[in-house]
């Protein structure tokens, strides 16, 4: 039997992080977040890059272009979409995270989605770096995880 797991080894990976200014003051505490989480598990500080969107809803195309440049081993995508009393919510949410799935399944990059997705500003601010931990940080565990296990699993035959 053979298990396959990914480790929390950053060692030799390069991540990109696309960011979204909409709501930054959140998302800047999610970037700060994700590039701790990446340091702290061994990828060094010159492999990292930022790329900001104007919002969620462009996140996908983003990081569409940096998984098919072949240059990253994951990408993190961070925003905020606060449903507040915007009509568009669901919309951006919607297409955000449709995207972000397609764009990892499209390229075989590991892209991941750390978009907070609240329904009010004190839900986000939670899940920014206060008492409910941080998105940001999170994604960081994720994008390193994937990326080891896709080191390790076979590659596609075609
Ligand atoms: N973008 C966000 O990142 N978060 C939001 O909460 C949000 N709201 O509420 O509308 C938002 N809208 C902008 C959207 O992402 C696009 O930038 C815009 O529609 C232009 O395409």
């Amino acid at each position: 039997m053979t298990d396959y797991a990914g480790q929390l080894r950053g060692d030799g990976l390069r991540v990109a992080i696309a960011a979204s200014r909409f709501n930054d003051f959140i998302t800047e505490r999610l970037l700060a977040g994700a590039r701790d989480g990446l340091l702290r598990h061994g990828v060094d500080a010159g492999s990292i890059t930022v790329a900001w969107a104007p919002g969620a809803f462009e996140l996908p195309l983003v990081a569409q272009r940096l998984a098919a440049s072949g240059e990253y081993d994951a990408v993190i995508c961070v925003g905020a979409v606060i449903r507040g009393a915007t009509g568009h919510y669901e919309h951006v949410a919607g297409q955000c995270a449709a995207g972000i799935e397609r764009v990892q399944l499209d390229t075989g990059v590991p892209v991941v989605f750390g978009v907070l997705t609240t329904e009010n500003v004190e839900q986000a601010v939670e899940r920014s770096g206060t008492k409910a931990g941080n998105k940001g940080f999170e994604s960081a565990m994720t994008a390193i995880e994937m990326a080891d296990l896709l080191r390790q699993l076979p590659k596609s035959s075609d």
